[in-house]
């Protein structure tokens, strides 16, 4: 690329030198004004690597010897003859050579990174702002940008956030719940929660344990059940879901815990299908981590979505990163959002939060510490 300076007294002389002397390929690289006694205009203009090309094939046949140019130099046009051999003479490179080649140079990075970004480039300032204060908040590219464009101001956000999230579970009547979720995401820890809420509230509950696969799993809602004082079942059969649940009759609120399972082990989901076949009502809430990463929720949500699921519930909010993903999940599964569980503490570390309170935790203006405060469950 060759660039050269311009001076003339308009723009429009200065252009026609551009293109006499570098052609009508010739590109503008800036142009300004110089005010002074007499104004002029001062043009920068360049010309691609081809015309370069011919004119250094063209200056190699005028050259002799190695004589190739010194970084920093540049060839001046005026050729003249020394010892009889034609020879440039050297002029050193005008100061803006380098910082115009790097100014370029920094302008194509940026242009290509924004051109790889897509839309955000269409997006309006204030708009992007509002799309990456979405996405610093862990909600999903694609949310953030339906957000945004719904969005008028950043404090329109909450308010379409909240109308996204379905919340609102209670046991007002009498509930059969099933818990499931894969292995070790708090089905045990939270079935005992739920008894323990639903205790303080005064209402009669039993336990039913499907796990018998996992070593020590009975072992751990036992204790759990001597603790709460609440009857206990254990069932290795769905006929045994069956007469468990005839026993606890009178009871108000039935929990059915189950086997974790690996999301992609299907066996699991085959003993599941038998107890829902028995054609009982039931509730079912899917328990997801959010301590996990994203792709595992979606995978865990995916695996049991064949299944008769309600609710769903955010587990070891305690551990998560952020919200944004809680938001993600419960918007793509069309499914609400029963609870949240924030501890290993049995029963208080449990949140049955409004859409108001968990926007406020996705879009991080309260913490969950700052929120267990201010609504102790306990
Ligand atoms: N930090 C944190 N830990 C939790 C929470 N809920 C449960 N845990 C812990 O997670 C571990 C597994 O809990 P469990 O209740 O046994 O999980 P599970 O889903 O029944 O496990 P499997 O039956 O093996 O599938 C235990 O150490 C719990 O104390 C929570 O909300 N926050
Ligand atoms: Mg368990």
């Amino acid at each position: 690329m060759k660039i050269k300076k311009f001076q003339a007294a308009s723009f429009r002389e200065a252009l026609s030198r551009v293109k006499k002397e570098l052609g009508q390929e010739a590109v503008i690289l800036s142009s300004e004004e110089i005010k002074g006694s007499r104004s002029k205009v001062e043009v920068v203009a360049a010309i691609e690597q081809d015309l370069e090309r011919e004119e250094l094939f063209n200056d190699s046949l005028l050259k002799t010897g190695s004589g190739t140019e010194k970084e920093g130099e540049v060839r001046s046009d005026k050729v003249s003859l020394s010892a009889g051999r034609p020879v440039f003479k050297k002029e050193p490179a005008p100061v803006y050579h380098e910082q115009v080649l790097q100014e370029l140079h920094q302008l194509r990075k940026s242009l290509e990174a924004l051109k790889d970004k897509g839309y955000e480039v269409s997006l309006p300032k204030e708009k992007r702002r509002m799309f990456h204060y979405l996405k610093d908040r862990f909600i999903r590219e694609d949310l953030s940008l339906q957000l945004t464009e719904k969005a008028a101001d950043l404090n329109d956000l909450a308010g379409l956030i909240q109308n996204d999230l379905e919340m609102g579970w209670d046991w007002s009547e009498r509930k059969v719940i099933v818990l499931i979720g894969s292995t070790g995401v708090g089905k045990t820890t939270t079935a005992a929660k739920l008894c323990g809420q639903a205790i303080k509230q005064n209402k009669k509950v039993g336990l039913i344990s499907l796990d018998t696969f996992r070593i020590g799993a009975v072992e751990q809602i036992r204790i759990y059940s001597r603790i709460l004082g609440v009857p206990l079942i254990i069932a290795s059969s769905p006929e045994e879901v069956e007469n468990g649940l005839k026993k606890l009759e009178d009871r108000d609120l039935i929990l059915i815990d189950t086997t974790g399972r690996n999301p992609k082990d299907r066996t699991g989901l085959n003993e599941l299908q038998k107890i829902y076949a028995l054609g009982i009502p039931m509730e079912t809430h899917l328990l997801i981590s959010g301590s996990s990463s994203e792709p595992f929720m979606n995978e865990s949500f995916s695996h049991y979505r064949n299944l008769p699921v309600n609710w769903i519930a955010f587990t070891k909010m305690d551990e998560a990163v952020g919200y944004g993903s809680v938001y993600n999940l419960s918007v793509l599964a069309r499914k609400p959002i029963a609870y949240l569980t924030c501890g290993q503490k049995v029963p208080n570390d449990i949140e049955f939060c409004n859409p108001v309170q968990l926007t406020d935790l996705i879009l991080d203006h309260q913490k969950l510490n700052q929120f267990r405060e201010i609504n102790p469950t306990h």
